[in-house]
């Protein structure tokens, strides 16, 4: 056999890791899937409105209802780590595999190109087409073209296709997801029809490299195990076929073991799982995300006529009390690492210079709803209290303690912010929505609002905002109400 048709070792090194990676981001993937397993075609996601919908549970009509009540929790089988509140632990696993899945394709293309092995890949006529289409009816009548050494037309074809386009399709819709890379470059996301076009398509290319994966693999199997493995595992069709097909099924049984490991050590050490694996990706998402300022240019989609509801008010009488007099007594106290300790009251906080923005919320679990709203930017507040050389953090405190409004989780509700994220344009503290006073289920009297972050990180019901160096003496140490209960990340931009 011509020795230029043998797979050299990179070849099947990142062919084998990239099905490992591929195991562990779909199966991560469907973890954060079955936090809002809804897909929409637009991004008001009106319930209802869905295209796809992989859960029974309807949106109740008659009751105030949150977008978590709706999350299910889909069997560690498919998704990884498969346990109720996963999503935290789901994203941590995807951010790395996905990591090890681009530096995998990375060395694999530059090898491509440097090895001259491109030349089996990419296709240099059209008649590859027509090529294909008969390779294609060949495999259907059961009747496979020859085996001529080198690639077939479908097979070059369709490989090329899930190489130089569909991996790259699927890296850029995650991408599009980003609140940092739409609050940045929302003409990017618009490429795509919007965030919840990109979020579905890509899901619809995962579902394309599942369909890939099931078909490759039974063409390899139609070709014959043993000769196509000993390639694939050994380099040549020549190298010994009993040697390679026991390879090959130590290293799928490899791939189960990884996988059987990620999640019995997720759902048993969530926060041990969690400090790992952040130690790894927090960095990485800071850095490739920190200088993405929010692009203050004005969109122009209309707002949602329902917008999804996450928490649930203050259940104490102190803040129905309070909401029954337009909040007259309620103040926001700055407090912490400041020289002037400050308090405000709303008629205050109007009269200070005002933003008014139209922002798409990006919650973590998928969905995303547009709105229209008018408050004081969070710089302005600060200023006025004059923070101390060693703040760093600006910890927002809502009034609802979790215990008594919500049926998971303890503890009032609190979310730490990065200084430098308050100082982008598009951080500001809203008390007005679509020209209303803000209503009680969307944070009234105050909320929090961050262009360039995931929902959570926007608290509700604001009270009090302390700063401080260091979050590690506040709650649990990492960072917020949800980083403590839910492992999610603390600068979430992705
Ligand atoms: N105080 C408080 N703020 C909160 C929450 C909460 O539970 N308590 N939930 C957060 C989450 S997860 C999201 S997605 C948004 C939802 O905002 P909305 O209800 O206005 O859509 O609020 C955030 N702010
Ligand atoms: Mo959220």
């Amino acid at each position: 056999m011509d020795t230029a048709l043998d797979y050299p070792g990179w070849l099947r090194a990142t062919h084998f890791l990239n099905f490992l990676f591929l195991t562990l981001l779909v199966r991560s993937g469907l973890q954060i899937l079955s936090a809002s397993p809804r897909l929409y075609l637009n991004d008001h996601c009106r319930p209802g409105s869905e295209v796809l919908k992989f859960s029974r549970r309807e949106v109740p009509k008659d009751k105030l209802w949150t977008a978590s009540d709706l999350e299910e929790t889909w069997s560690p089988v498919i998704a990884l780590p498969g346990r109720p509140h996963g999503l935290g632990l789901g994203r941590h696993w995807h951010f790395v595999a996905v990591v090890g899945w681009i530096l995998t394709g990375a060395v694999y293309l530059v090898l491509l190109f440097a090895a001259d092995e491109w030349r089996r890949l990419v296709p240099t006529s059209w008649g590859i087409v027509p090529d294909a289409l008969r390779a294609l009816e060949g495999y259907l009548t059961f009747d496979p073209p020859a085996e001529g050494g080198a690639y077939n037309a479908l097979q070059q074809l369709s490989y090329f296709i899930v190489v130089f386009m569909v991996a790259p399709l699927q890296i850029a819709t995650g991408a599009a997801m980003s609140p940092a890379i739409d609050a940045r470059y929302p003409r990017y996301v618009r490429l795509f029809g919007g965030r919840q076009r990109a979020r579905f398509l890509h899901f619809l290319l995962t579902a394309l490299f599942c369909l890939f994966l099931v078909v490759h693999v039974a063409v390899v199997a139609a070709h014959g195990l043993g000769r196509e493995l000993a390639k694939i595992v050994l380099g040549s069709v020549t190298a010994d076929h009993t040697l390679a097909l026991t390879l090959a099924g130590v290293g799928v049984l490899g791939v189960i073991v990884l996988n059987v490991l990620a999640t019995l050590v997720s759902v048993r050490h969530p926060k041990t799982t969690r400090r790992a694996l952040g130690t790894l990706i927090a960095p990485l998402e800071l850095g490739l995300t920190r200088t993405l300022r929010p692009s203050l240019r004005k969109r122009t989609i209309p707002v949602s006529e329902y917008h999804w509801v996450n928490g649930r008010p203050p259940a104490d009488d102190s803040y129905l009390r309070s909401a029954a007099n337009g909040f007259a007594d309620w103040r926001l106290s700055v407090e912490g690492l400041v020289a002037r300790p400050c308090s405000f009251g709303l008629d205050e906080l109007r009269a200070m210079p005002a933003v008014q923005r139209r922002s798409l919320h990006h919650c973590i679990q998928g969905w995303s709803s547009i709105a229209d709203w008018r408050g004081v930017p969070v710089q302005e507040v600060l200023e006025r209290c004059e923070l101390l050389p060693d703040a760093r953090f600006a910890v927002f405190w809502g009034m609802d303690d979790k215990s008594r409004t919500d049926t998971f989780g303890h503890g009032l509700f609190y979310e730490a912010v990065r200084l430098d994220i308050l100082r982008d344009g598009g951080a500001f503290l809203a008390y007005e929505m679509n020209g209303e006073p803000l209503p009680a289920e969307y944070g009234a009297p105050l909320r929090l609002r961050l262009d360039n972050q995931l929902g959570f990180k926007m608290v509700k019901w604001l009270a009090r905002i302390e700063i401080v160096t260091d979050i590690r003496d506040i709650g649990e140490g990492h960072g917020g109400w949800r980083e403590d209960q839910q492992e999610f990340e603390n600068v979430v931009a992705i």
